[in-house]
């Protein structure tokens, strides 16, 4: 079922591979896409690549997007429309740079796009723009979100109307360098470096009423294994890494996240926003470049993965957002998805 868009040539992955879904756009370089539909149709607000200066490092110095722009279709398959600069780092008093992965909200006519950017200081913030138009442009709000830290937010409504802002990120998302409620600059480059004590965890607030604060102060959503146990920092197939995503089925609250450098999606399921999460398996096995990073979403009845890879260019730092089907077993666990056809 994978969208095939058309190609003179069927291209193939340095080892020979076929891919199981061609790029939704090559006029630019995207990644991270966190897909929604509003309204019927389906936006994408991806981070957008570019290829700058600076030399590839484990704290992903080599991400150094400015801008996002936003991509629309009215149907998988269809036309992808790439819109123009919907914020600019310039235009956001407090950052200096690395606009990395994004999402957005909708909520009474305000359309809202969360985004994590080094301060001037060197720490990652969320901060939070709004627009009457899905695809903007965006007024950045001067200051970041109020208690935000590290990267990746992503922002969930339930069924309730009540909005979640799931974010973080080890390693180059600097989640280690936060657990005191300060930034340290001179924290662990890495993680906890207690490979058999409790992993880090995605955060998650719910936000208040303005959509543009925290209502409370950030919660660990736990994940842990079948028997009730937290994931540990030296499990490194299953531990979070960053790219947290929340979608809801059948009642169930899923939380995927990407395993960093080991490179794949996986997802654990819980019974509140909040968690805990119990591991259920992966998502997608890894893809070409050396970042994953997803949404899953419903249209009409059927599910969809918008992830990223980096056929297009060879480059980790240029990636290019793809999607595909998702399938739910019988007891609502995932399909594992191969991002190469056998
Ligand atoms: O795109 C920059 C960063 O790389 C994202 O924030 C992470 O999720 C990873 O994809």
């Amino acid at each position: 079922p994978a969208i095939v868009y058309a190609q003179a040539e069927e291209p193939r992955a340095p080892d020979g591979r076929r891919y199981l879904s061609q790029p939704l756009v090559s006029e630019i370089y995207t990644a991270d896409p966190s897909a929604h539909v509003w309204n019927g149709k389906i936006y994408i607000y991806p981070s957008h690549d570019i290829d700058g200066p600076a030399a590839e490092d484990d704290l992903g110095g080599h991400f150094e997007m400015r801008d996002y722009r936003i991509l629309s279709m009215d149907r998988i398959g269809g036309k992808v429309t790439v819109h123009p600069v919907a914020l600019d780092v310039k235009q956001v008093p407090w950052a200096e740079k690395q606009m990395w992965a994004p999402d957005a909200a909708h909520r009474n006519g305000t359309y809202y796009l969360y985004f994590p950017a080094k301060d001037r200081q060197g720490a990652f913030r969320i901060g939070v723009a709004t627009s009457k138009s899905p695809v903007g442009p965006f007024k950045a709000n001067p200051q970041p979100i109020k208690g935000s830290f590290s990267i990746d937010p992503s922002v969930f409504t339930d069924d309730d109307g009540k909005s979640y802002m799931y974010f973080g990120g080890i390693w180059g998302g600097q989640l280690q360098r936060n657990t005191t409620g300060n930034y340290d600059p001179n924290g662990s480059k890495t993680d906890l470096e207690a490979p058999e004590k409790p992993a880090l965890t995605p955060k998650v607030a719910r936000l208040d009423g303005t959509m543009m604060e925290f209502a409370e102060t950030p919660r660990d959503a736990l994940i842990v294994d079948e028997a009730g146990k937290p994931l540990l920092g030296g499990d490194t197939d299953r531990r979070f890494f960053e790219a947290a995503w929340m979608h809801k089925y059948k009642g169930k609250y899923y939380l995927s996240y990407s395993t960093g450098d080991t490179h794949y999606l996986v997802y654990a399921i819980g019974d509140s926003p909040y968690g805990p999460f119990t591991y259920k398996g992966r998502v997608l096995e890894p893809v070409q470049g050396w970042t994953t990073h997803h949404s899953i979403v419903e249209k009409d009845g059927r599910w969809w993965l918008f992830y990223a890879d980096s056929q297009l260019s060879g480059q980790t730092r240029l990636r290019n957002v793809k999607v595909t089907e998702l399938f739910y077993n019988a007891d609502g666990t995932i399909r594992t998805i191969d991002p190469f056809v056998k």
